[in-house]
């Protein structure tokens, strides 16, 4: 099998081949990506009211380049490689287009990137931008994006680096695997934010395989999140103009959304709308509260479990894994844009110690 390094950190090709279309053949193209924390939370059971429930984060804003696209883009630019290709292309919300531009550097491959004008996090634009990508800023959103890209990408001379690229969800069920191989078993329920519906449909294929290999004994809810503006799955139809702050997730007709049902469907779950106000609640409650920053459209799924615990969804004695797909730091213009504002004092003592009651 694949050549193991004499590192100590692997990332997700080595660490689980026997589950991936690798082989010999592959070159591994990683950035030590995945093997992220699962930290459990202290303030939100508290806060949901929630009693023998246990919630963890599965933290993928620590992945290097701050998001959970990472485990599928190894896989992906690896096999672009093996299979001879000179460049790849996506279309982004940005996170997509920060690890492209990063895995396509580290191996010669040339990337170009077709992105939403203006609504892209600052931080995803400047990392496609720093790696050395080649930028198209479109007048249109992600969807017409996509659209440009499978057209630019059909006749195989640039190869296709979105979710509907199969190697992506293989390299993305990977967190799954990490998850059970942490908790020891799956937990009952994994929430999750839903945007192109890539991620809810890997992680549903790496539980399916992970028990079928005997890894663990019980299969999660799978509970999907979109935000209210951007919610096609939700109302069972495309979205033309999808709108919300968590522009990540801001995906009006979602390439993976027969995988989203299926998970949905197969493991019981369901895939709601959240609100930017209860996305926004959620945001600031687990960096005030947790001291876990993450980006808005990874607190969707924080909002998710919330709106549920209102109503008594979840059952006693139990385990709630969220995914919180990407770091708060990739959207700093958010961040700041609240009323808390910093404060700006002369350099004395007074100063600080009228500012410090
Ligand atoms: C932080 O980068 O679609 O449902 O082009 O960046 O698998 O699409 C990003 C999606 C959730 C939704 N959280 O995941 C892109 C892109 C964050 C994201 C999602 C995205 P999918």
């Amino acid at each position: 099998m694949v050549k193991k390094y004499a590192v100590k950190k692997i990332g997700i090709i080595e660490r689980y081949q026997e589950f991936l279309p690798v082989s010999e053949a592959t070159p591994i193209i990683s950035l030590n990506e995945g093997n992220t924390p699962l930290i459990l939370a202290e303030a939100l059971p508290a806060e949901l009211g929630l009693k023998n429930v246990r919630i963890y984060y599965k933290f993928e804003g620590l992945n290097p380049t701050g998001s959970f696209k990472d485990r599928g883009m190894t896989m992906a630019i690896s096999k672009a490689v093996e299979e001879g290709a000179q460049a790849v292309m996506c279309a982004s919300t940005g996170n997509t287009s920060a690890s492209a531009a990063a895995f396509a550097s580290r191996c010669g491959l040339k990337c170009y990137v077709l992105i939403p004008e203006g609504k892209i996090a600052k931080g995803k634009l400047l990392q496609a931008y720093r790696y050395g990508a080649k930028v198209l800023m479109i007048k249109g959103n992600f969807d017409q994006a996509l659209e440009l890209v499978k057209q630019m990408t059909r006749d195989g001379r640039i190869k296709l680096v979105n979710s509907i690229n199969p190697y992506r969800i293989e390299g993305q069920k990977t967190a799954a695997f990490e998850i059970v191989d942490d908790l020891g078993d799956a937990p009952e329920y994994h929430a999750i934010p839903v945007g192109n519906a890539g991620n809810i449909t890997a992680y549903w294929k790496g539980y399916k395989e992970y028990k079928r290999a005997g890894k663990s004994e019980i299969l999660p809810l799978m509970l999907g999140f979109q935000a209210a503006g951007s919610a096609p799955i939700v109302e069972g139809r495309p979205i033309e103009k999808p709108e919300t702050i968590a522009t990540a997730i801001r995906i009006g007709n979602p390439a993976s959304w027969q995988g989203a049902l299926q998970a949905r469907d197969e493991s019981g779950g369901l895939i709601e709308a959240v609100t930017d106000e209860e996305i926004t609640r959620a945001y600031r409650f687990i960096a005030e509260r947790e001291g876990v920053f993450a980006e808005p459209a990874s607190a969707a799924a924080v909002a998710g479990v919330r709106k549920l615990a209102g109503r008594g969804f979840f059952k006693e004695n139990t385990r709630i894994v969220i995914t919180l797909t990407g770091s708060g730091l990739k959207d700093p213009d958010y961040a700041l844009s609240f009323d808390d504002k910093i404060e700006i004092i002369e350099p004395e003592l007074d100063r600080v110690k009228e500012a410090v009651h």
